[in-house]
């Protein structure tokens, strides 16, 4: 188990919360976590409660503004994978000589691109002053579509949003919920973490209800939101960035592909570099989860060695039923 000492990480304490959220906490609907003792139904979706205290803090006063890029990702979808990449698409030009002097060298995904209502708003005394950081600022969310802030829906700010295949980000979220437990605590069960996953009850969870929302906006809204799969990154990386170039605003030029630009960010964003950096294989997140929990295999397809036939039936079967119907296949 990773946890050095026995100091409860921030990612499992639940009270550092307004008295507003422990009043709104008292009328929701609530479930047995898997890593928090508590999920909180809130807006449709399950939330733990150091979350939740950031959703309300970023709904009321995060203040999107036209040019800000908005990474959303339903948990375990390649959230970390997708930071760096935006981050290195963005800042290409500060950051030239990629493998000399790069922040993605030193610091973790995370730490460069913050989430809203996990890092930045998850103070409950405390109000980010976010005006100083140049534009295009880069945040992130795992928030679904009908929870977030009003700002983002009312601005022209862009959204990158990015899932993956559930049988491939359950079998993530059941790892990492289980590396990150305390130590002597009993591990989740598979069957019983499938079960509160298909029956919706998981971090930012339904699952589905998540992808369905961002994907009926992302057909209705399609210069303000872009879809992204996880496999998709995988299979065509080089494809997929240089969409997510052109949607963020700053496509490559002719000469910066000859130049091997694309490559470049590909390769310092691969799985194998960052996974192998000393920062990503020590440090922790200021909440207290450790950088190489973000790290495991990152493939396509590694359900197959964990889920049973019924299971990954009764996963696509869901998936069928639920997004199918729209139009969206993983
Ligand atoms: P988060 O939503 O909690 O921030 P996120 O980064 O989405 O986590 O999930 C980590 C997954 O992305 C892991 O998948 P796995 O458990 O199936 O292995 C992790 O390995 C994978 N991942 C992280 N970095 C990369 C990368 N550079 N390339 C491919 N996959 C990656």
């Amino acid at each position: 188990m990773p946890q050095a000492n026995n100091i409860m990480p921030k990612y499992l304490q639940e009270s550092e919360v307004s008295q507003e959220c422990k009043d709104l906490i008292a009328t929701l609907p609530m479930e047995k976590g898997w890593l928090a003792s508590h999920l909180h139904q809130y807006q449709g979706f399950w939330h733990i409660t150091r979350q939740l205290q950031g959703v309300l803090s970023c709904q009321k006063h995060f203040n999107a503004l036209n040019s800000d890029i908005l990474i959303v990702t339903t948990p375990k979808s390649g959230t970390t994978w997708l930071k760096a990449w935006t981050f290195a698409l963005l800042n290409r030009h500060k950051y030239p000589k990629m493998f000399e002097n790069h922040p993605l060298l030193t610091k973790n995904p995370h730490f460069l691109v913050p989430f809203l209502e996990l890092d930045l708003y998850n103070d409950k005394d405390l109000v980010p002053n976010l005006n100083s950081i140049p534009s295009p600022r880069l945040f992130s969310t795992h928030l679904p579509y009908v929870s977030l802030p009003k700002s983002v829906i009312d601005s022209d700010c862009k959204i990158v949003y990015l899932c993956r295949d559930p049988k491939d980000a359950f079998i993530s979220l059941w790892h990492f919920t289980n590396e990150l437990k305390m130590e002597g605590t009993c591990a989740n069960s598979l069957e019983d973490s499938l079960e509160k996953f298909c029956n919706g009850v998981s971090l930012c969870g339904p699952f589905w209800d998540h992808v369905l929302g961002y994907w009926k906006e992302s057909l209705d809204q399609p210069k303000k939101i872009m879809l992204m799969r996880y496999e998709e990154m995988k299979k065509n990386p080089s494809f997929v960035l240089k969409e997510l170039a052109r949607f963020v605003g700053c496509p490559f030029s002719k000469e910066e592909e000859d130049e091997g630009v694309i490559d470049d960010i590909l390769k310092l964003c691969s799985f194998k570099i960052l996974s192998n950096l000393e920062v990503n294989k020590k440090g922790k997140l200021s909440s207290g989860e450790e950088h190489r929990a973000f790290f495991r295999c990152g493939k396509v397809g590694d359900f197959k060695n964990y889920l049973t036939i019924e299971m990954i039936e009764k996963l696509d079967m869901i998936t069928e039923k639920k997004l199918g119907h729209y139009g969206f296949r993983f």
